[in-house]
């Protein structure tokens, strides 16, 4: 029996469409900071006979969401080449499916007790490729702080890694205006840009080259210019969505209202930059020290969202077992 601890990322250069969905090989790079709230904790133990058997939060899952552990499990068993089922018991701690990265978290903390249940000797770069076949994001959330996850061309080159910064530590505010599930998964709505969306070939194009911009402002610590990027592809991930058939709108009145927020704060002096995933919420990235400053402007603004501070978190590691 092994048990992992993993927390979710977001990504500041966003991840958005596959060229190859069994493998899941993004159709551009991305890069994240991985944050030290809403853990998922999961325990894998192998050696049952009834088959795999997975529980989240207490409910027993089925259909797609037990499947895709289950592609993670086969991927370990292969490597392991052993057989055993398992039984996966996963507890999170934040609001599941809501656009919070949970399952970033879930996959690689999945990854990481999968591995060590059954005996695969695995370091974070296979451990990454792993949890990426689970959940594209959670191959960043291996690792701590701002990790970049190359695209690469097959499963091997498709991995993450984490990146250097000497710059002042960072934090991110996640704003939460809405808890509730989501009404198109992200898999469904990357497709469906991917497939109907005629912005989605400059999305990547750009997105290519906003990736190695990003990298190398990290690499000079320039959180201007990494707050200055990490708007710019946010509002262009969102904008790719926006010209799919059907429209994919994650962006409520409240999360636009967050975005102009963040603009008076950085017109007041208070250097703050927002991004938004796949659900309404929205995060901030700020400098640590700023971030009092950022969650009293933001609540005089915005009274009715509820605001988390979260920091730069460790990577999944295993805690029991
Ligand atoms: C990201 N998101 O880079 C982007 C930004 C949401 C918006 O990765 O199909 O759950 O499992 O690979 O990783 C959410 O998508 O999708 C995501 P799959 P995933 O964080």
């Amino acid at each position: 029996m092994s048990t992992a601890i993993a927390h979710p990322n977001i990504a500041l250069a966003k991840y958005w469409g596959k060229r190859d969905a069994t493998l899941i090989l993004p159709a551009a790079g991305s890069l994240s900071l991985t944050l030290d709230v809403f853990p998922t904790t999961t325990t894998v133990t192998v050696g049952e006979d009834d088959g795999d058997v997975v529980s989240l939060d207490g409910v027993q899952l089925s259909g797609d969401e037990s499947g895709r552990v289950r592609t993670v499990l086969d991927r370990v068993r292969e490597l392991s080449g052993r057989r055993e089922h398992a039984h996966v018991t996963s507890v999170n701690t934040v609001p599941t499916a809501a656009g919070l990265a949970s399952s970033a978290a879930a996959f690689a903390a999945l990854a990481t007790a999968a591995a060590d249940a059954y005996g695969l000797e695995a370091d974070d770069r296979m451990l990454s490729r792993i949890a990426r076949r689970g959940s594209g994001s959670a191959c960043r959330s291996i690792f701590a702080g701002l990790a970049r996850w190359n695209a690469g061309d097959d499963d091997e080159s498709s991995y993450a890694e984490p990146l250097r910064w000497s710059g002042a530590p960072l934090a991110m505010i996640v704003a939460v205006v809405s808890s509730g599930r989501k009404s198109v998964s992200s898999r469904d709505a990357m497709r469906r840009t991917a497939e109907s969306s005629p912005y989605f070939p400059a999305w990547v194009e750009s997105s290519s080259a906003l990736l190695e911009q990003m990298s190398a402002a990290v690499a000079e610590a320039d959180f201007t210019r990494i707050g200055q990027l990490t708007e710019q592809s946010a509002l262009r991930m969102h904008a790719s969505m926006f010209g799919a058939v059907p429209p994919v709108r994650y962006l409520t009145a409240a999360s636009i209202a967050l975005f102009d927020a963040v603009v008076t704060l950085r017109a007041s002096g208070v250097e703050a930059y927002a991004t938004a995933d796949a659900g309404p919420n929205v995060k901030v990235l700020c400098r640590a020290d700023d971030a009092r400053n950022v969650v009293d402007g933001l609540t005089a603004l915005m009274p009715n969202a509820d605001y988390v501070v979260a920091h730069a978190g460790s990577g999944s590691r295993i805690v029991d077992g």
